[in-house]
């Protein structure tokens, strides 16, 4: 840091700038009316934006953000000193630009700040709470339901069952999410505040209905939740959603490029593409922001949208990772360059994806594929193949594996799709034996089942596919005992660890 710092206080000192918007809405007259969780860097080029220009297209003032970050302290810290205040960098092919957002009202850690929390989903001026806390975030089991072992939800259930029985007692730092959530709704039960609508934010096929029968299959080993849960059924609301905006991990660079256009520092600042799209199902137990003055699109069904961007933009961003790092490429755009990837991508969009989409309402799929492939191109992202490449394990079941099951009950073999599980597993051997360099740094297995995956990658060669099919939280009962899928996997396995380049 080396300037004067955004805040509300310098942001009036503030005087236009070429390259640079201000908030659209005066940050100072903007009331909390939405509590987020997981404060990541999307949620702030995403859903904050597209509030932020909602409240500027009616007036409505009722909808600032209360964020809430996940597993660390680290974001309160670059965001509160800001009064909330950040910066997007929106890095086009041909022109950089900063816009300011004015939406995100108040920041909290659960750590620290869980009481305010709970006391914010359960006020009657609160009408959503979004998330986007990944697809670990939500800490599911195999089979789909909630991980009762996970020591963090465990203890959240424990908290919750002594709240809903009405002892006196400190309020617990909430651990994960899903236990945030649900003793902020126990308390908003409580206090008979009204209806609430739960937006899940994650790329989960189907998030919205996952999510909620991830939280009654949760108060189901809650005691004495009995009157939560039928509470919940009858007042809370949990559309689905489809999310797309390519947001790279803020680097120096970016940060000192705002600092040129801005003539300040910025802590909190995230970088996105100029592309940004909103898909919400048109569902709410009560009001909700205009997001479609802001562009979104408000629909009675999102699920061909979001089976759509899971399945062509999602599946081929893992593909261009886990290929790109195995050929040690750094960016997702680098990886596109290469010709054999670009092929292998449109090898998967083509042969096996689009035969299992049905095209959402006046949307041309091969021009979708086209467009978010050009959107991957753009060198300035740079998004990089490890960044894409992190969690696989949770990932590929909800971007991929949907596909390879629908081929295989049309009686095709997904072979392109074979091709990204076999150069997965080529990376979880690779990173997980510390044989991968991109760029010229080494690079590790990040992966919440990092060690499940590493046993299964370490040993023989000739049954490494075969291990590797076998771990069910990933693959499920069935996907191992496809004979025909299982030999794809091991002969594109075969050529990638033989010889990545
Ligand atoms: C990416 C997504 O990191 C990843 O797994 O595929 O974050 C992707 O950039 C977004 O879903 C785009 O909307």
């Amino acid at each position: 840091m080396s300037g004067p710092r955004l805040s509300r206080t310098t942001l009036r000192t503030l005087e236009a700038r070429p390259g640079v918007r201000l908030p659209v809405v005066d940050p100072g007259a903007v009331t909390v009316g939405i509590v987020h969780l997981g404060l990541g860097a999307f949620h702030r080029a995403h859903q904050a934006v597209f509030t932020e220009d909602a409240a500027a297209a009616t007036g409505e003032l009722g909808w600032g953000i209360l964020g809430v970050t996940q597993r660390s302290g680290r974001v309160v810290e670059q965001l509160a000193p800001q009064d909330g205040l950040y910066g997007v960098l929106t890095k086009g092919a041909d022109e950089t630009s900063l816009r300011l957002v004015g939406s995100l009202r108040d920041v909290a850690f659960p750590g620290t700040d869980t009481a305010r929390v709970l006391d914010r989903i359960a006020a009657p001026t609160t009408h959503v709470v979004t998330l986007t806390v990944t697809e670990k975030g939500y800490r599911r089991a195999v089979g789909g339901g909630p991980d009762l072992a996970d020591p963090d939800l465990a203890a959240d259930l424990e908290a919750l069952a002594g709240e809903l029985r009405g002892a006196p007692q400190e309020v617990r730092p909430a651990r994960s999410p899903l236990g945030l959530l649900l003793r902020g709704l126990a308390l908003r039960h409580g206090r008979d505040a009204g209806p609430l609508t739960v937006v899940c934010c994650d790329n989960l096929a189907e998030n919205g209905p996952v999510l909620a029968a991830l939280v009654h299959a949760t108060l189901d080993a809650v005691p004495g939740a009995d009157a939560l849960r039928a509470w919940i059924g009858a007042s809370v609301r949990f559309p689905a959603t489809m999310v797309d905006r390519i947001v790279p991990a803020t680097t120096d660079a970016h940060r000192a490029q705002a600092r040129a256009l801005l003539g300040h520092d910025d802590a909190g600042l995230v970088v996105g593409e100029p592309f940004s799209q909103w898909v919400v199902e048109d569902a709410f137990a009560g009001p909700r922001p205009a997001w479609e003055r802001a562009g979104a699109t408000l629909t009675a069904d999102v699920a061909p949208y979001e089976r759509a961007k899971l399945r062509v933009l999602n599946a081929s961003h893992s593909t261009l990772a886990y290929l790109g790092a195995l050929r040690g490429h750094a960016t997702i755009a680098q990886a596109m360059a290469d010709p054999d990837l670009a092929g292998a991508v449109r090898a998967l969009v083509d042969e096996d994806v689009l035969p299992t989409l049905v095209a959402p309402d006046g949307v041309d799929l091969t021009r979708y594929r086209d467009d978010v492939l050009a959107r991957f191109a753009n060198p300035h992202t740079g998004h990089t193949t490890v960044q894409v490449a992190m969690d696989g394990s949770q990932k590929l079941p909800q971007r991929l594996l949907g596909t390879v099951r629908d081929r295989l009950a049309a009686g095709a073999v997904p072979t392109a799709s074979a091709t990204t599980v076999a150069a997965w597993i080529a990376y979880v051997r690779a990173t997980s034996r510390g044989e991968l360099d991109v760029d010229g740094r080494p690079v590790a297995l990040d992966d919440p089942l990092a060690s499940t995956l590493a046993e299964a990658a370490a040993g023989p060669l000739d049954s490494l596919a075969d291990r590797m099919l076998g771990v069910r939280a990933v693959f499920g009962d069935d996907l191992a005992g496809q004979d025909a899928f299982r030999l794809a996997v091991r002969s594109a396995l075969a050529g990638l660890v033989a010889d990545p380049v």
